[in-house]
C-alpha cells in the first residue's frame, strides 16, 4: 500500500498549495468583498489548459496579482492549481521574450534576436520562395485545435494550402470519427449533464486529474446527489477514489468488456425500448454480431467477472435514459479504437441517453438561437485540392477538419503525394506530444522553413528556424468565441495587462503575415477589437456587452429538445445508426471481432501514459515555477507481483527501453496496476536547457513510442500499443 499512500499524500499537499498557489503579496485578497476588486478585474479566459475556463483576474498596478474563477459563471469561483499558476507564468523570464532567429545548427540553441518586422519580413519571404517553388500547398500549418483558431485556420486556408491540421491524432480523432460514423455529430457536438445523471460509466476518462473545473464540480455534485460512477482502468487514479467502484481492466479489452454490456442489454431487452424504436437502427445485426460475445468470454479477455459485467448491464439499464457511458478523451489508445468509441456511443443509444436528461445532450449553438458570430474563416473560398496526409483520399471515411498529424514526416520525406516543405506549428508541440519525436525531427530537419509560434520554448520552437513568441493569455484580447451546451453563451478572451515581454498575439501575427504575403484582404480590420465589432455586427451585442460579466448569455433556460418530436441526427437515415452507412459505403465495417493484444514477452509491459492534475500535456506547464515544485519528475509505475519476480524493489533505479532509446528511471511498486502494464506521466524529459526547472528532468514517455506514427481506423496514433522492455540494473 505503500505507493498508494504515498499518491494520496502528495495529492494532500498539492490541495494545500491550490490555495496558496497565486502571488500571495498580497494575502488579504480573501477578506475582500466581491465589489471592493471590482475595479481592477478583468473578466477573461483560462489558457493554461484547453478547458477555457471562465476567469476574473485581478490587476493592481499593472501587473496581475491574482486569477480566480468567474462567479458569475461557475458561482464559486474555483479553479485549478494550472490555473491560479498563470500567474507566475506571465512573470516567467524563462519563456521566449522576443522573436528568435536560428543562428546555428537546428536544436544546437544558438538564437539571434530580431525585430518583429525582421521576423514577419523572413517567414513571409521564405514562404514565397516554398510558394513559388511548389505552389501553395507546400505549407502546412498545425495547431491546438479549439474554437480560438479563426486567424490561423483563415490564414492557411488564405494561402491557398488545405494543408492544416491540429493535434487530434494523439487526442480525440477516433473518438470523433466514431461518433460521425454513429450519430453524424462530432465529439464535442454532444455534453454531458452530470449533474442530473444517476449512473456515469468511465473507461479512462480520469476526470478528477485529467481535469476541466466545471467537469469535476458536475460530476462531484453527481455523487452528493447519489449518482453511482463506475471506472475502469488498468491502474488505479484519483478518479478511481471517487468513484462507486472501480474495476482493473485487461490494457486495451474494453472493447470485449462492452460487447459483452452490449450482449446482455440486447439478451435481457434491458435496452430503452421506445428511445431505440424511435431512433435508431442497425440492432438487429447488431444483435447478431454480439451473440457469441458473453460475459464469460468477456471475463477471460478483461479480468472483470462476469458477475460485474451483468450488473452493470443491468443497473445501468434501471438508471435509463439518465446514463453516461463517456466515450473517452484522451482515446488514442489502440488501433481499435474506432470500434470501441463506436461501441460506447452505441451503449448511450441503447440506454436512450441522447437528449435525456442525466444523459448526453446535443449541443445548442448561437446560431440556434438566430445568433450569428461572423468569422474570417467563412469568407475565405474552401480549398479543394488533396490533402498531404490523405485525410478524405488515401483515408477516404476520414474528414479533413481535423487532419491526419502522424503522417507529415511520411510526407515530408516522401515528397508524396507532394512535397512539404514549409510548416508552422502554432499552440502545438509535435516533438513533445506525438510519438517517436526522434523520427518526427528526422523529417523536419528537410524543410526549408519550421516556424513555431508559442509562448514556451517547446520541443519544436527549440528545433524551429524561428521562433515568434505570442503574447500569453493574460496579455491578449483573442476573438469572440461560442460557449456550446444546453445554455450557449458568447465570451471573449481579454487582456488584463499590458505584454511583459516583446510579445504579440495571434491576430497580430496572422494578420501580419496575411499583408506581406498579398492576402490581407481577408483580414480587413486595424485591431483585435475592430475585428470583434466586425464579428457582432449581425447580431444586437457588442464588446461592452461582455465587461458586466465576462460573456453574455443567450438564453435564459436549458434548451433540451423534445424527444417526443423525434431526434434528428445526421447521418444518412437522420438516425442513429449503430450499423452505419455512411462508413460502410467505404469499405469500412460497422463491426469487426475483438482482437485480443499479444501478450507482452517475459520482461516487457505496455506503456500506459496520461496526465496530472497540476501540468498539462506535454511542455506547457512542466517548467512553470509554482507547478514545477509540485511535480518535478516522473517515475515508473509497476505491478508489484511482477516487479518482485524480476528481483526489483520499491524506489529502485531500472532500466527502460523501447523505440531504441534506453533510459533510467525509479520504480513505484503498486498492487494497484494490471501486471501487463507500466504507467508514467505523459510529458517529462524536458531537453531545453533554457527551461532549468525541468530541464532533463524525469522521462520523455513519447521517445519510447517508436512506430506509432501511423493511422488507425478511427484516425489517431496507437499510442498504448507500446511495449517496453524493463532491465533490473
Ligand atoms: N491536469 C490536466 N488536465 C487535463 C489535461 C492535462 O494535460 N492536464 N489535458 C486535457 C486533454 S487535452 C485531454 S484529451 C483530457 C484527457 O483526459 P483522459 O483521457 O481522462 O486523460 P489521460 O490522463 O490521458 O488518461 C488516460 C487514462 O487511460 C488509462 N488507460 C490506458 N489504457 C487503457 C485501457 O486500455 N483501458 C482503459 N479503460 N483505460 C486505459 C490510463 O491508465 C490513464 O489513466 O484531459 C484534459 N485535462
Ligand atoms: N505519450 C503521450 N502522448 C500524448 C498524450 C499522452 O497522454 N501521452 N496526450 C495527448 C493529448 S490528449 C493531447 S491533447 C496532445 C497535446 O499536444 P499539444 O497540443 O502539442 O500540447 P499542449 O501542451 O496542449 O500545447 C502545445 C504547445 O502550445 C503552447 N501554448 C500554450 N498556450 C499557448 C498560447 O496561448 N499560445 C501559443 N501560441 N502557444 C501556446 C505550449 O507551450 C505547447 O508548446 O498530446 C497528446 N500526446
Ligand atoms: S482546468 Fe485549470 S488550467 Fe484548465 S482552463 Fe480551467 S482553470 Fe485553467
Ligand atoms: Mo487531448
Amino acid at each position: 500500500m505503500y505507493s498508494l499512500y504515498y499518491i494520496c499524500n502528495t495529492y494532500r499537499k498539492v490541495l494545500y498549495k491550490f490555495d496558496t498557489i497565486n502571488d500571495c503579496s498580497d494575502i488579504n485578497y480573501r477578506k475582500r468583498s466581491y465589489t471592493d476588486m471590482k475595479k481592477d478585474r478583468v473578466f477573461s479566459i483560462c489558457g493554461m489548459c484547453t478547458g477555457r475556463c471562465p476567469v476574473e483576474v485581478e490587476v493592481e498596478g499593472g501587473r496581475v496579482k491574482l486569477i480566480r474563477g468567474n462567479r458569475h459563471y461557475s458561482g464559486s469561483g474555483k479553479i485549478c492549481a494550472r490555473g491560479a499558476a498563470g500567474v507566475s507564468f506571465l512573470y516567467d523570464r524563462e519563456r521566449p521574450q522576443y522573436p528568435m532567429l536560428r543562428n546555428g545548427a537546428r536544436g544546437s540553441g544558438s538564437w539571434k534576436k530580431i525585430s518583429w518586422d525582421e521576423a514577419l519580413d523572413f517567414v513571409s519571404g521564405k514562404l514565397s520562395s516554398a510558394i513559388e517553388r511548389n505552389g501553395a500547398k507546400t505549407v502546412a500549418l498545425s495547431d491546438r485545435g479549439g474554437p480560438t483558431t479563426d486567424f490561423q485556420k483563415a490564414f492557411i486556408r488564405a494561402l491557398g494550402s488545405p494543408n492544416y491540421f491540429n493535434h487530434h491524432a494523439t487526442c480525440s480523432n477516433s473518438v470523433h470519427n466514431a461518433h460521425m460514423s454513429i450519430a453524424g455529430l462530432a465529439r464535442n457536438q454532444v455534453g454531458y449533464d452530470y449533474i442530473n445523471s444517476k449512473y456515469l460509466v468511465l473507461y479512462g476518462r480520469n476526470l478528477f486529474e485529467s481535469l476541466v473545473v466545471g467537469e469535476v464540480n458536475d460530476v462531484l455534485d453527481m455523487i452528493e446527489s447519489g449518482g453511482r460512477v463506475v471506472y475502469i482502468d488498468p491502474r488505479w487514479t484519483y478518479t478511481a477514489s471517487k468513484a462507486s467502484e472501480s474495476y482493473i481492466i485487461r490494457p486495451g479489452s474494453d472493447y470485449a468488456f462492452n460487447l459483452a454490456l452490449i450482449h446482455v442489454i440486447l439478451q435481457k431487452r434491458l435496452y430503452n425500448e421506445e428511445f431505440v424504436t424511435e431512433n435508431v437502427i442497425g440492432l438487429e445485426k447488431l444483435r447478431e454480431f454480439v451473440s457469441a460475445c458473453t460475459p464469460e468470454w468477456a471475463e477471460k479477455e478483461t479480468g472483470i467477472s462476469e458477475g460485474v459485467i451483468k450488473k452493470i448491464a443491468f443497473e445501468s439499464a434501471e438508471a435509463s435514459p439518465a446514463v453516461i457511458f463517456h466515450p473517452g478523451w484522451m482515446t488514442a489508445w489502440g488501433s481499435d479504437d474506432f470500434y470501441l468509441r463506436r461501441s460506447i456511443y452505441t451503449l448511450n443509444a441503447l440506454m436512450g441517453s441522447y437528449e435525456a436528461k442525466g444523459g448526453l445532450f446535443i449541443n445548442k449553438t448561437p446560431k440556434d438561437l438566430g445568433v450569428n458570430v461572423k468569422s474570417l474563416l467563412s469568407s475565405v473560398p474552401e480549398i479543394r485540392e488533396e490533402r498531404f496526409d490523405g485525410a478524405g483520399t488515401k483515408f477516404p471515411h476520414l474528414g479533413p477538419q481535423w487532419g491526419l498529424g502522424q503522417m507529415l514526416p511520411d510526407a515530408i520525406e516522401s515528397e508524396s503525394p507532394y512535397p512539404i516543405r514549409a510548416y508552422i506549428a502554432m499552440r502545438h508541440d509535435p516533438l513533445a506530444s506525438m510519438p517517436d519525436p526522434d523520427r518526427f525531427r528526422k523529417a523536419l530537419s528537410k524543410l526549408d522553413l519550421l516556424v513555431s509560434i508559442d509562448v514556451n520554448y517547446s520541443e519544436t520552437a527549440w528545433f524551429s528556424d524561428i521562433i515568434l513568441p505570442e503574447s500569453t493569455f493574460l496579455e491578449r484580447t483573442d476573438h469572440v468565441i461560442a460557449r456550446n451546451g444546453l445554455n450557449p453563451k458568447l465570451i471573449v478572451r481579454k487582456k488584463a495587462v499590458d505584454p511583459v515581454f516583446d510579445t504579440k498575439a495571434r491576430s497580430f501575427i496572422f494578420t501580419s503575415l496575411a499583408r506581406r504575403l498579398g492576402i490581407g484582404k481577408f483580414f480587413p480590420y486595424e485591431s483585435i477589437e475592430e475585428y470583434i465589432e466586425q464579428q457582432l455586427s449581425d447580431t444586437d451585442f457588442t464588446l461592452e456587452d461582455f465587461n458586466e460579466k465576462g460573456f453574455v448569455e443567450l438564453s435564459d433556460k436549458p434548451l433540451w429538445r423534445k424527444r417526443k418530436e423525434g431526434l434528428q441526427f445526421k447521418t444518412p437515415s437522420g438516425k442513429l445508426e449503430l450499423y452505419s452507412e455512411r462508413p460502410e459505403k467505404k469499405s469500412i465495417p460497422s463491426f469487426i471481432k475483438y482482437n485480443p493484444p499479444p501478450l507482452p514477452e517475459p520482461g516487457s509491459f505496455r506503456l500506459l501514459t496520461g496526465k496530472k492534475a497540476v501540468h498539462t500535456q506535454g511542455r506547457t506547464t512542466l517548467n512553470n515555477a509554482v507547478l514545477n515544485e509540485l511535480a518535478s519528475d516522473n517515475y515508473l509505475w509497476i505491478n508489484r507481483p511482477a516487479a518482485l519476480n524480476m528481483g526489483i524493489t520499491e524506489g529502485e533505479e531500472v532500466e527502460i527501453s523501447g523505440g531504441g532509446n534506453t533510459f533510467t528511471m525509479k520504480v513505484r511498486l503498486t498492487d494497484h496496476i494490471h501486471r501487463e502494464a507500466v504507467f508514467m506521466l505523459h510529458g517529462f524529459g524536458d531537453s531545453v536547457p533554457l527551461r532549468s526547472r525541468s530541464y532533463n528532468k524525469g522521462v520523455s514517455d513519447v521517445k519510447l513510442q517508436s512506430g506509432l506514427l501511423k493511422a488507425s481506423v478511427g484516425g489517431n496514433c496507437p499510442l498504448t500499443e507500446c511495449e517496453v522492455k524493463i532491465r533490473k540494473i
